[in-house]
Formats: C-alpha cells, structure tokens, sequence
C-alpha cells in the first residue's frame, strides 16, 4: 500500500469543510425512525450517508430524503443518493452511487454536474478498473462478509480487498456484513471507508456504534496516535490522579490532554488535604480544550463534588458529536480519603454513567454503586450486568480486590460476558493502578483498538507496572509505567 495513490476528489459544500469519502459511511435501512436512528449515528460520527430508499414512494423520497440531507448539513457529512440520479440532482445532493445495473459514470455526470461525488458498487478488479477508467470518484467493494441486509452473491471478502487494494487508485469502501468485531481486519485489508446498514441503524444506540467504529480508523495514523482527554484530580506524589493518567498515555503512545477537578495533597501514605475547584473552572478547562483540540476519548476519573458531576454530565450530553467516554467511578483513595463526596454517588448514576461507553469499577466501587456484595467472580459479572442495565453500555468490573493466585477481571458488552485473568502479584506497591489502567484501555481505544483489545493490551501493561514497581516512599509505591512499556 506504500506508493498508493489517495488523491481523493475533493468538493467543496457551500463554503463549509471540504467533503471526502473516507471514515464511517453508513448506508440507510427501510426501518421506522430512520431521521432519528440516522441522526444518533451522525452525533458519533459518520462522515457519509447513503440515501437507499428501496421501493418507497417518490414522494417519500423527496420528503425524507430532504429532511436527512438538512440532517447532513448541519453536521458536515457529504449525502449521497443511492441509485437514482434525478433524486440525486432534485436534492442538490452531494452525490450519487450507482450499481452495475445502473447508468454510466458518464451519464450521471453530465445530469449532476461537476464536483459531485460518484461512486460505483464493484465486486472483482475488472469491474474496480472499469469504474475507474469511467471516471467515478470512488468505489464500494463487497461483500466483505454474508450480510442478512442484501442478498449477496459475491463475497471476494478481505483477501479480495488487499488483492484489489494496489491496483485501484480510487477510494474503496468496503461494504456487507461489517460489524465491530471484523471491521479492524476490513480497514487492515486497506478500505478507507466501511460502509454499514444493520451494526449501526439496527444497534440500540446507533450514536454509541458509529463511535465504536469511527475510532478504529484512528489505527491508521502516526504516532503519537490518537488523543486522550483525562478529567480527574492532581497527586502531588504524582504516582496516582491526573499524574498517572498522562505518564500512561503519553508512554502508551496518545497525545494526553488534562482537565483538573481537584488539588490533593499527597504522598504513597495518603491524602493529608483537598482543594476542590469550582465547577465553572473545571468546564472552562473542558471547553478550552474541546473547542481545540480533536479528542478521541475522554477519561474520568477523580470527579469529587455533584456540582462537577452535573456540570460534566450536561456538557457532554449538549455537545454535537459524541466522544467515547471511558469512566474510572473513583470514590475513594487507598488510604480511606473520600474522592467522591457521599451525596454524588445518587447524581453520579443518574447523570453520567449513562453515558459511559466504558466504566471501569473496581469490587468496592461496584459494591457501593450497588448496594451489593460481591465475593465471587459470579457476583462480578451479575454486578456487570447490573451497571449495564444502569446505561453503562461496557462494564469493566476488576478482580483486584478478591482472593486468589490469579486476578480476573469481567468485561460485560450488553451480549456476553469475557473475562481477562493475569498473575497476581502479591504486593503492596499498587498506587496508581485503577487509574492507570483506566487511561491505558483509553489510549489504546484512541488508537484504534476494539474494546476486547484494549482491555487485554491494558491489562498486560498493568500488570507488569505493577511487578515491577520499585519502592519509592513509606507508604503503598506507586506502579512502574516507564519499565512496564519499555518491556512491551
Ligand atoms: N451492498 P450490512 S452488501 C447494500 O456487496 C449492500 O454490494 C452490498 O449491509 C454489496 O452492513 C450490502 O447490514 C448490505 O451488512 C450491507
């Protein structure tokens, strides 16, 4: 893929950013709600949309599609007509994709006009070189995988892809079967678009999935890769809080960003004293950088007063576009200090974990979000399915805290239940653990991991930080981040 050509056409949409056809491009279904379901997934960050309006009336069509085009607009995402040129050219769409049965690439040119994108569906190189001898702006190529959303006859799948890949000099996007779970293999394989139906319009939280999926583009870039925003208190003895947050990011490979919520003073011992910042403060910090700067995750961790938490948990809520928000409900420090005053545990579940596209909890924080006792892996994966239930859409629960030779913690999906088990060292050196951990399974999703990756990749990292933490003050050390990459 070296000397590969990406000189994507480019048009520009009434002076608003120039358009491209790279990223999430979802294609609509024929479902109830589709403006509703669209408009979710366009907050988590699609970057194409498809009009496939199959067997709906024209009159429909022209409503609807009007209505997802203004949808389009206001978010900066190029709309394009699936098949039906004159639609295209009535909508003033950004383009139009036709398939092998339709017209040429000429024609619909001619009946669009210049700068509009159009894309042809391709199944095998001939059909790929044609398009592109025709004049098309890019190409979908599939199936990728068996699709119940089209009855496919070709599956050239990703081998067909990387086959394809260095002989096109369009853009591809790769279509059929692309879900969560295969769509890093798709990317891998050289798509620069996947293009979805069913793992974002038919997922319960259309939003969440298309912010799953964007993010694994990010796997393509240079490091430093990716960018992760921790909002969460400052150690003074720097082993743990906001301190721990950016040496794990940072050495992980992510640009980190930090918004502070409260000073403590600190040591391996404990924390002698807090100084809360006002929540206005904390939401300038907030806006500051997210005007800015693009952020992939944002961290929580440290959040201490309801004021805060309310205020974070509406400003994330107002914003347009969705960021995958990976929550450490940290509540209490080694030492007993309270980090999360008592009366924010009610706002704190109401509020911000149902916006969690991860929360990380370890048993004691799991017990009192709660009000259960967990002894058992059993019991921490009932209480994973309990915090899901609560609107965390993927719940981490640690085993840190339980008995054994081993250390098991339970990741909960809303599907199934998977569990990541390392050695467990016995030591007291352990400062900085549930933070760390939390902001290297964030890095690594600003890196274009699936969460299953993350998690295991996050997981090998802590647990090696802490074998080799090395002691460092009269209390509980802080872990090892610098011995703990250099090993990976
Ligand atoms: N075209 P889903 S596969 C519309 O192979 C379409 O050309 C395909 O839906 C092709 O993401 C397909 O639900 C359906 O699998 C894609």
């Amino acid at each position: 893929m070296s000397d590969r050509n990406r000189s994507f056409r480019l048009v520009v949409n009434k002076g608003a950013q120039p358009l491209s056809i790279a990223g999430l491009y979802l294609v609509t279904d024929q479902g109830e709600n589709l403006v509703e379901r669209v408009r979710s997934a366009l907050r988590g960050g699609v970057s194409v949309l498809q009009y496939r309006a199959k067997h709906k009336p024209p009159e429909l069509c022209r409503s609807e599609g009007s209505e997802l085009k203004q949808l389009c607009r206001s978010f900066g995402v190029s709309f394009i007509v699936n098949d039906d040129v004159s639609l295209a050219r009535d909508l003033d769409a950004d383009g139009v994709h036709l398939g092998q049965d339709d017209e040429s690439v000429g024609r619909a040119r001619e009946q669009l006009g210049p700068g509009k994108f159009i894309g042809k569906s391709t199944h095998n190189l001939d059909e790929a070189l044609q398009a592109e001898q025709e004049g098309a702006d890019y190409i979908g190529f599939g199936a990728m995988y068996p699709t119940g959303s089209k009855n496919v006859t070709h599956i050239p799948g990703t081998a067909g892809l990387s086959a394809i890949r260095d002989r096109v000099r369009l853009p591809v996007v790769a279509i059929g079967g692309i879900t969560t779970s295969n769509a890093c293999r798709v990317i891998d394989a050289g798509a620069d678009a996947l293009a979805v139906i069913s793992s974002v319009l038919s997922s319960p939280r259309p939003d969440l999935s298309a912010c799953e999926l964007r993010l694994l583009f990010n796997r393509q870039r240079p490091f430093p890769r990716g960018t992760v925003l921790t909002v969460a208190g400052s150690d003074s003895g720097g082993g743990a809080g906001i301190q721990a947050d950016i040496k794990t990011i940072t050495l992980l490979g992510s640009y980190a960003a930090s918004v502070l919520t409260a000073l403590t003073a600190q040591n391996t011992r404990g924390v002698s004293s807090i100084h809360g910042l006002p929540p206005s403060f904390v939401m300038d910090q907030l806006d500051a950088v997210l005007e800015d700067i693009p952020v992939d995750v944002i961290k929580t961790g440290m959040l201490h007063t309801p004021a805060i938490i309310a205020a974070l948990a509406e400003r994330l809520t107002e914003r347009q576009t969705m960021t995958a928000l990976v929550i450490d409900p940290v509540m209490v420090a080694k030492g007993g200090a309270a980090l999360m005053e008592c009366d924010a545990t009610q706002i704190f579940l109401k509020q911000l974990l149902p916006l969690a596209y991860l929360l990380t909890p370890n048993i004691p924080e799991a017990e009192r979000l709660l009000g259960t006792r967990i002894s058992s892996e059993a019991h921490m994966e009932q209480a994973a399915r309990d915090l899901h239930r609560l609107g965390a859409a993927n719940v981490l629960i640690k085993g840190g805290h339980l008995a054994g030779q081993h250390s098991t913690d339970i990741l909960f999906d809303g599907t199934e239940c998977r569990s990541f088990t390392a050695e467990r060292i016995f030591t007291n050196n352990t400062h900085g653990t549930g933070c760390s951990y939390a902001s290297a399974i964030a890095a690594f999703l600003a890196q274009g991991e699936p969460l299953g990756c993350a998690v295991k990749k996050a997981k090998d990292f802590i647990t090696a930080a802490i074998r080799m933490a090395r002691p460092l003050g009269k209390g509980h050390s802080p872990i090892n981040h610098f011995a703990a990459v250099r090993q990976r």
